[in-house]
């Protein structure tokens, strides 16, 4: 029998690369996507196979987090055997700007999930992934953290999210559903959002070394985070639903390095050298010219941060039999190398008179 998953948030940065990844193991792969006002689909429209409905294997529906009449109508129709979700308002610092809906989507989501699972009879037939999130560590209690670290959210989004760990773990409990949280740290990738600060380094430093932008602004360039591939870690997603028992796992690579280190990475990946000046809110970084091009804006410091964040994924590596493959140098290779051809493209654009894309934070 074909097993059938449902993702949600299959437009973002982990679905896309969960969606390619079950497709390859044989599921049927259904995806829920919100109704926007542009396309959206641009990680995923390489998995779109054509109009015959019947035969394919890929299908998406539209729905929203904050809807449960959509929520329950398409958990009823595709009656999957697993459901992973993985939408969510992700951005730290826009949680800070829109809390209310980043509870309705991050934390109430899940549970809205739960409920309609529960609705429909389907607790002992389908299985429940959450995404979970080393920014419930936050102000961090023990170094490095793993599963028993005691959380300490600094967001609304880490709130969010703290609801949406605990009440997973209720329904496993309480309903004995088949329901577990990945606790996972910061993954990148060439696909991931533009405003998250990996990308939006190598994106803009890809840029700068083309001419197509003056310099950098970032927040707080001492921030550590420990850094993985989203590719490894969407196949932990799907490990964590074959296992026996359901339970929870934080998923990371156990090596730390901060924004400036990430700078620093990606600038000698391209050639370029950069010379640091001051420290924290005085910072610069000049070019072999001497040139200013990277600088710290104030107006992307958080009003409560987590300053460092180190996973260690010893029990994910004895359980689930999962060591990370790409490594932060490979990661930082190849999202410069994506950013440099996005680069190339747009140079060549704005040499033929037109205006390349462009996009404001
Ligand atoms: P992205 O921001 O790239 O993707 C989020 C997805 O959720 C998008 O498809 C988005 O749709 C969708 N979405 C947002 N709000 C809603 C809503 N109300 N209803 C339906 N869909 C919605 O996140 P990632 O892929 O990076 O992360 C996946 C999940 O893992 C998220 O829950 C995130 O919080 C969590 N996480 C991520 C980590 C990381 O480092 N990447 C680490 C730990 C946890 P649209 O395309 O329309 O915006
Ligand atoms: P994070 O990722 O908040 O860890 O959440 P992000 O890349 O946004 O920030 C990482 C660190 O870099 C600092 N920083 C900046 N961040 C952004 N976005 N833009 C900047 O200009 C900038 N300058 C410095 C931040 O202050 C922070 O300390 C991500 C998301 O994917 C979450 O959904 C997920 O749960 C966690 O990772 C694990």
């Amino acid at each position: 029998m074909t097993k059938k998953a449902l993702i949600t948030g299959v437009t973002g940065q982990d679905g896309a690369y969960l969606a390619e990844f079950l497709l390859e193991k044989g599921y049927e792969v259904h995806g829920i996507k919100r109704r926007t006002s542009l396309f959206n689909t641009d990680r995923i429209d390489h998995l779109y196979e054509g109009p015959e409905v019947k035969t394919r294997r890929f299908v998406l529906h539209h729905g929203d987090l904050t809807d449960s009449s959509s929520l329950i109508r398409i958990i009823q129709q595709v009656q999957p055997d697993e459901i992973y979700n993985l939408a969510a308002q992700s951005h730290v610092a826009v949680s800070f700007e829109e809390p209310e809906y980043t509870a309705n989507s991050d934390a109430l989501g899940a549970l809205r999930i739960l409920e309609a699972i529960r609705i429909l009879g389907l607790e002992k037939q389908t299985r429940f992934y959450q995404a979970s999130t080393s920014e419930l560590f936050g102000l961090v209690q023990e170094t490095p953290q793993k599963e028993t670290t005691p959380f300490y959210p600094r967001s609304p989004y880490a709130c969010a999210k703290l609801y949406a760990y605990w009440i997973t773990i209720n329904y496993r409990e309480a309903y004995g559903m088949y329901a577990c949280n990945g606790i996972l740290f910061n993954h990148e990738s060439p696909v991931r959002g533009e405003t998250f600060v990996t990308r939006k380094i190598t994106r803009a430093l890809a840029r700068i070394k083309l001419g197509l932008q003056e310099c950098l602004f970032l927040g707080n360039m001492s921030a550590r985070r420990d850094w993985g591939h989203a590719k490894d870690y969407v196949e932990m997603q799907w490990l964590m639903l074959q296992q026996e028992q359901a339970e929870d796992f934080v998923i990371a690579t156990g090596v730390q390095y901060s924004v400036r280190d990430f700078v620093d990475a990606a600038a000698k990946e391209l050639g370029m050298a950069i010379r640091w000046d001051g420290q924290g809110i005085d910072e610069k970084g000049y070019d072999a010219k001497g040139k200013c091009i990277v600088a710290v804006d104030a107006r992307y410091f958080r009003p409560t941060e987590v300053e460092t964040l180190l996973g260690d994924p010893s029990k994910a590596k004895q359980k689930l039999g999962w060591t990370p493959r790409i490594s932060f140098a490979e990661l930082v290779a190849e999202m410069v190398r994506e950013d440099l051809k996005a680069a190339e493209r747009d140079e060549l654009v704005k040499k033929h008179g037109y205006k390349a894309m462009d996009y404001h934070e």
